[in-house]
Formats: structure tokens, C-alpha cells, sequence
């Protein structure tokens, strides 16, 4: 840090508490006393806002652009306070103004700019360059009503839009404009930029770009919109609908949007500094965060061709050797092929250079499998990345050794160098130090302060684990959390839970793969079990957090499912006393921070194979909850840290899975036939007491995809979960075992801090001093 900004920060900070009355005088009128909640978080807002304008701003010869369609960042006040290093003194200056930091940190909305784990990954991302010191930006868009909100009504989820965009916000309007030219039409874009401030160090920017000429008025209902009126909505929504033409169309035109805008920023950066773009790769590398942004390459080959003077070879060369790409699934539906008369139409000024692309491809390679442009006219955006970025990674060990021997093999063939593996990791800063300050403020006292700076440390509470008073702390400081949660349960979802019962939590977007059915057919067995007069020792609380796109049909039906099960069990007088499920409403990344700490079992249950990686199967294990699990992801990973005995595996393995598929061989209504248990529960999906609560369309609907197709094995694997499951429960009555599994498991979860993650991305593929 310079010497100049360096004073400018000691001051502020030294004199923070006259800042703040400074700031609320001038903005109200008024003493930080006599503030609102509300004019409190602006207050603060302000104060973080001039404390990161004066840290340094990192500018090494080379940066990295992580490019990304999503960037789920979460509330920043708390996160900002803590990285700037002033969070406790903010808080007691509250305190002593009769004011609750926790209570202001709730009138912040939270940006609603991702889906799951891969926009909150970015997040995290973005979180560790800045604490590594490395330069960084993230380069998104800024989606006005971002991912729906979403609301249940007649047990059904519902989709509104979510409008979290404020006057005041961490928003800097900023003013640099590009034009974006589509096959039809222009658009002018501006650039908005978002502080990162790292752990006690420097400050990077998020880029987000947003059109000049948005209507926010052409939203009436719910999230329907005029879908052609592209110069009006291109910002609206984050992956809209895609279920039909207009959906996809606009995904194409936002998906440009992005990288025509980071192509012009990274070039006009390139050319302040007076780069030679022949060097383009010494000083630049884009890390292509999935296949949404791909199109960068033919773009930047385009311009560089066009308007740089660049031959086609030179051109391809030095793109090839700036770009990287991470997948982040392999579920061949999720990967991007566009039909190539949708890009004819939205952007047929790239169209002759992925030809170009394609037709190098084909005249080295006959295998069709590896050719961009498919018989049928579709365009493998994977494959670009693939052929013309120099990396590929997968998320975690299992995931890139399925990708390079079964889904990619073609391609591992061709290029064994540029595939390797970084295992996905989290920022310990917001999942431990922001949502949990009684367990960090007890590994400081226990261990020091050193894990906060390098998450490894955290291995030194080991030498605790015959401690009972640290394993009574681990316990208090467990019931604290859920006690918290309790409260808020009842307050925002009118559900009374007892802080003695075990909290089983499921919560990540909802999809077949992860099986969010099979633990619905888990509570079914258990209440059948109950009402059959078979009670469990304690009480379980079952806990669903979940939202599902909004054209997945199937999804929607198992969060029907999961809403009728709440209904019939916790209204059920022979059974309430000894279980309860709940759906909480609109889950995001504030409720997780709220339910992780609150965790005794983290639910990990995918079809082996299917799941990447996983990033809440880590934040629970840091919290200290005990993972029940398939071999599938960071579960591999997690499960080979804590052993056997830390971590409760069950299912078939990833091999056994992929088999299946091949030989198509699986057949769910032979397991269903089979097993008592199963047929029990999977029946009762149609029972009279779920059609007098539920709608029999959704219910059966769910119950013959179940019986006739299960594409992800939920059967395969029902018994022995169901199996594990008991264990698991049973093993919690054994006290001093199960907070001995909670300590290992928080010791052993330095592996996953994100820092780790980006050390070795900076390593392998970045090369930044
Ligand atoms: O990325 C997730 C993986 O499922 C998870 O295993 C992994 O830990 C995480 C981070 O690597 N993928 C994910 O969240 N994907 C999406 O949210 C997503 C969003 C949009 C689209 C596809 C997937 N899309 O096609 O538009």
C-alpha cells in the first residue's frame, strides 16, 4: 500500500466514529443516535464506501478477468466491514448508540445476481484475488430484477421479480459507454462498478454492465415480459425462461452483450497501457467461467482481425493463449449448443469465425465428436473453449477425471496437457468470520487468529479433540445458532421448531440430480414409521431451501411435494411432536448464512457422478456440521480429509452410475417392485391424504416420473440412505462422538478455503506476480 493512501486510511479509521456523525449529519440532519435502521445502513454504506476509495487498487503487469454471466455476491456490509478490518469497532460505536449492527445488516437487499453454486463461486472468487493481492476484475452483467424471487401460494412456487436495485447502493454508475452491435440492432451499454476489498488488503473491481435504454416497466406480472423488445429488457432477468425461441434468442443477445462489452474494456485497457496486443497473453488472461461467455473468442479474434490488422493465425494464436475455460458440469443438457440460426441472427458478424474455427478443426480432426459444428447445425460452445483456450478445469478430482476419461475423453486424447483439476473452495471470510462470529471468536481464543489468514491453521484444534471444554464450547456454540435460527423460522415462515431436535439440512438449487426427492421419500418413511407407532429418540427437523427454474417442470413438482409433506406433517398431532419439515421460502445466499450455522447434518445426496463439486457440503463442515453423503464432488475430497469415521457415505459409486447409463440398463419400477419400503413411500406421493392437501396433476405427475423413468436413480440408492440415515440419527444420541465428528470436521475444512482455490489457479493457469 502506498505511504499516501496508507495515512488516508488510519485517519478515517482512527477517527471513525466522528465519520459516522459527520455523515449522518450531513445526509439527515441528524446524530448516528437519532438515525433510522435504515438511515444507519446508509450511513455505513457511505463510511465503507470512503474507506475502500483510499486502499490500494492493485495493477500488476498482468490481470486476470473472470468472466462470468452470474456473480451471486450476497449482502456486503458485514463482509466489507470485516475485510476493511473495522467491523468490531463499527459495531460497538453502534452499540453505544443503542443500535444492533446485526438488526442494520438486515435492511440491506441482497443483489440477486446468480443462481447457485457457480455465481456464488465467482463470488468467492473475487473475494480471494483481492486477499491474495493479485489484480482481478469480475466481468458480469447488472440484471435489474435478477433471479426471481420466489413466493409459495397454494403450495406451488411462484415467480415475481426482485427488486433490489437501490438509489443508494454499492453501485457506482460509472462513465464509460460502448456501443454493442447485434445482426438487428444497437444497444449502448454502461459500465457500473462494485468495490471487492480483500482480507486487510487492497481493493479490486466488479464490472457489471447494464443497457442505457432499460424499461423496467415492461415487466407486469410475475416475470412475464415482452421477450423481443431486446433494447428495452436485455437486463431484466438473469437466465430467463428458456423454454421457448424468445427465451433462448435473448440468452444469445445478453450472452454478446457480456462479452462484447469485456472485450472493449479489456482492449481499451490494453491500449492505455500502451500493451502490444501481439503480447495480448503477458498481460491478460480470461478465465471463461462455463460456456456462457465463449463467445469471447470469436469475438476478440473478430477484432483483432478487423480492426487491429491481424492476420486470421496471429489473431487465433494469441486468443487461444489468453483464454481459459471451467466447466462445471457434466450433465449434457446443461451444455450449451446454440443452433447456428440463432447466431446467424443475433450476431452474424461472429457466424464466419466460428466457421473459420470449425473448419480448422476439421481439416486436423475426423472424429465428429470433436468437431464445433455438428451434422444438425449446432454449435458445441464447449468445444470452442476447448480447441482454442489453453486450459480446461474441472471443480473437484472426481468431476475432471470423469471429464477427461468418459464426457471429454475425445478431447483428453487430443489435448492431455490443458485439462487439469482445481478443486473448488469457499471464502472463509463471509461463511465463517461474517455468518458465524461465535465459533470465530472461539477458534481465535482456542487456536489464535492465525487461520484467519491462512485457513490451514484451523488443523491446530486437533490437538483440542480430548478437550471436553472445547468440545462443550463447539456444542454451546451449536445451539446458539439454532437457537437464532428457531426465532427466525418462526418469525419469517410461522413454523415452530424445537432447538433439542437434530437439524437436517438440504439446501442448493433444485434438481433431479440432487435428489431433493429422495429425501422427501426419507421424511415420508419416517412419518409412516411414526404414525405405525415406531418413535425416533429425538425430534428430526427437516430443512429444504430451494428454488427451481421456473420452466423445469418436474422441479417445481418435488417443491410441491416437499410444501404438501410440511403441510400434512406438521399439522399431524401423533407425528409434530417428533418431526417437522420445512420449505423456507426464497432461498438465497442471506438464508444460508442464517441455516449453515444452524446445522447438525448437511445433506450431500446427488447420483454419484452428476454433482461437480459442491460448495455448501464445505460451508456446513466448517460450521461444523457431519456430511451425509454419496461418493460424488468435494464429498470424495471432503471424505478422504476427516476418514471414514467423520462422514457417513452411502449409494453406488460414480463407475457403477456411468455403467448404468451406458448399458441403459437401470429400471426404477424394478426396485419399487422389490422393496416393501420403497413401494410404501414412492405410493404415497398419490395417497388420499397428499391429494387432499396437494394437486393431483403435479403429484402424479412426480410419482409416474419416479416410477417410469427416474433418470437420476433416486431408487437405487433409497434403501441404503434411508439406512445411513438412521445411523447417522442414532449416532447423535452418542455426545461425545458427535461433537468430536464437529471438531474434525471445522479442522479439516482449511483444504476448501478459496484462497487455496486461487493460489492454485494463480499457480497453474494465471501466472500473476
Ligand atoms: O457449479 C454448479 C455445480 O452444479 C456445482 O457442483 C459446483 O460446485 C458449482 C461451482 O463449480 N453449477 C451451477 O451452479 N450451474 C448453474 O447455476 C447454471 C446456471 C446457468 C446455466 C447452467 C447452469 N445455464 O445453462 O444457463
Amino acid at each position: 500500500m502506498s505511504k499516501h493512501t496508507n495515512m488516508q486510511r488510519d485517519v478515517l479509521v482512527l477517527n471513525l466514529e466522528e465519520q459516522l456523525e459527520g455523515i449522518a449529519e450531513e445526509k439527515y440532519g441528524k446524530s448516528l443516535k437519532e438515525c433510522t435502521d435504515r438511515e444507519t445502513y446508509f450511513v455505513l454504506l457511505d463510511m465503507t464506501t470512503r474507506l475502500m476509495n483510499v486502499a490500494e487498487v492493485y495493477n500488476g503487469e498482468k490481470k486476470v478477468y473472470y468472466i462470468s454471466m452470474e456473480f451471486l455476491i450476497g449482502k456486503l456490509l458485514s463482509n466489507n466491514l470485516i475485510n476493511l478490518r473495522v467491523y468490531d469497532r463499527v459495531k460497538a460505536i453502534l452499540e453505544k448508540n443503542g443500535k444492533d449492527l446485526a438488526v442494520i445488516e438486515e435492511c440491506e437487499p441482497e443483489p440477486s445476481l446468480g443462481n447457485g453454486g457457480l455465481g456464488r463461486l465467482a463470488a468467492c472468487f473475487l473475494d480471494s484475488i483481492a486477499t491474495l493481492g493479485l489484480a482481478g476484475e469480475g466481468i458480469g452483467l447488472n440484471y435489474h430484477f435478477g433471479l426471481f424471487k420466489q413466493v409459495f401460494k397454494d403450495h406451488l412456487q411462484n415467480a415475481e421479480k426482485n427488486d433490489w436495485i437501490e438509489e443508494q447502493s454499492w453501485l457506482e454508475k460509472t462513465d464509460t459507454t460502448f456501443e454493442v452491435s447485434f445482426g438487428d440492432k444497437k444497444v449502448v451499454s454502461r459500465l457500473y462498478n462494485m468495490d471487492v476489498v480483500g482480507y486487510d488488503t487492497g481493493v479490486n473491481k466488479l464490472r457489471l454492465f447494464d443497457i442505457e435504454s432499460i424499461d423496467e416497466s415492461l415487466v407486469k406480472k410475475g416475470i412475464d415480459f415482452d421477450k423481443t423488445k431486446i433494447d428495452k429488457n436485455l437486463t431484466l432477468f438473469l437466465y430467463p425462461d428458456d423454454s421457448d425461441e424468445a427465451g433462448n434468442l435473448l440468452r444469445i443477445y445478453q450472452e454478446y452483450f457480456l462479452v462484447s462489452n469485456a472485450a472493449q474494456l479489456i482492449l481499451r485497457e490494453q491500449k492505455e497501457r500502451q500493451y502490444d496486443l501481439h503480447e495480448l497473453n503477458n498481460h491478460a488472461v480470461i478465465q471463461i467461467n462455463d460456456t456462457h461467455p465463449t463467445m469471447i473468442i470469436p469475438e476478440l479474434i473478430r477484432i483483432l482481425v478487423e480492426e487491429k490488422a491481424f492476420s486470421m493465425d496471429d489473431a487465433i494464436d494469441v486468443v487461444s493463449k489468453t483464454c481459459a475455460y471451467t466447466n462445471h458440469t457434466i450433465l449434457a443438457e446443461a451444455l450449451e449448443t446454440w443452433p447456428l440460426k440463432y447466431l446467424e441472427k443475433v450476431v452474424p458478424q461472429l457466424v464466419p469465425y466460428i466457421k473459420e474455427l470449425d473448419k480448422r478443426v476439421r481439416a486436423k480432426y475426423k472424429n465428429p465428436k470433436v468437431q464445433i459444428i455438428d451434422k444438425d447445425k449446432k454449435v458445441h460452445m464447449a468445444f470452442i473453449d476447448i480447441h482454442y483456450g489453453f486450459s480446461i478445469n474441472g471443480v473437484a478430482a472426481i468431476h475432471t477425471d470423469i471429464l477427461k476419461d468418459s464426457e471429454l475423453n475425445d478431447f483428453y486424447k487430443i489435448y492431455p496437457e490443458k485439462f487439469n483439476n482445481k478443486t473448488n473452495g469457499i471464502t472463509f471470510r463471509r461463511w465463517l468470520l461474517s455468518c458465524n462470529h461465535p465459533l470465530a471468536d472461539f477458534l481465535s481464543q482456542t487456536i489464535g487468529d492465525g487461520f484467519k489468514k491462512d485457513a490451514n491453521k484451523l488443523e491446530k484444534l486437533l490437538d483440542h479433540i480430548n478437550d471436553e471444554e472445547v468440545l462443550d464450547q463447539l456444542e454451546a456454540i451449536k445451539m446458539g445458532k439454532k437457537k437464532e435460527l428457531v426465532d427466525y423460522l418462526k418469525k419469517h415462515e410461522n413454523v415452530e421448531v424445537d432447538p433439542d431436535s437434530i437439524f437436517d439440512i438440504q439446501v442448493k438449487r433444485l434438481h433431479e440430480y440432487k435428489r431433493q426427492q429422495m429425501n422427501a421419500l426419507y421424511i415420508i418413511h419416517k412419518y409412516l414409521e411414526i404414525k405405525g407407532g415406531k418413535k425416533p429418540s429425538r425430534p428430526l427437523t427437516f430443512i429444504f431451501g430451494a428454488k427451481a427454474a421456473p420452466a423445469y417442470v418436474i422441479a417445481k413438482d418435488i417443491i410441491h411435494l416437499l410444501l404438501v409433506l410440511q403441510e400434512i406433517v406438521n399439522n399431524d398431532p401423533d407425528v409434530n411432536k417428533y418431526m417437522k419439515v420445512i420449505m423456507v421460502e426464497n432461498y438465497n445466499v442471506s438464508y444460508a448464512e442464517k441455516l449453515i450455522p444452524a446445522c447438525d447434518v448437511s445433506e450431500q445426496i446427488s447420483l454419484a457422478s452428476k454433482e461437480a463439486s459442491g460448495t455448501s457440503n464445505m460451508k456446513f463442515m466448517l460450521n461444523g456440521a457431519v456430511t451425509l453423503g454419496t461418493d460424488d464432488g468435494a464429498n470424495v475430497e471432503i471424505h478422504e480429509l476427516v476418514g471414514d469415521d467423520n462422514i457417513y457415505i452411502f449409494g453406488v459409486k460414480a463407475d457403477e452410475v456411468i455403467e448404468h447409463y451406458k448399458k441403459a440398463d437401470y429400471v426404477s419400477k424394478d426396485y419399487y417392485k422389490k422393496s416393501k419400503v420403497i413401494k410404501e413411500a414412492v405410493d404415497f406421493i398419490v395417497s388420499k391424504e397428499c391429494l387432499k392437501v396437494g394437486h393431483k396433476e403435479n403429484l402424479e405427475r412426480l410419482y409416474n416420473e419416479l416410477l417410469n423413468k427416474d433418470w437420476f436413480m433416486t431408487l437405487i440408492d433409497l434403501e441404503s440412505y434411508i439406512a445411513k440415515k438412521d445411523e447417522i440419527f442414532a449416532d447423535y444420541e452418542k455426545r461425545d462422538k458427535w461433537k468430536k465428528m464437529m471438531l474434525t470436521n471445522i479442522a479439516k475444512a482449511g483444504y476448501f478455503s478459496s484462497d487455496r482455490t486461487i493460489a492454485e489457479y494463480n499457480r497453474d493457469i494465471w501466472h500473476l506476480n
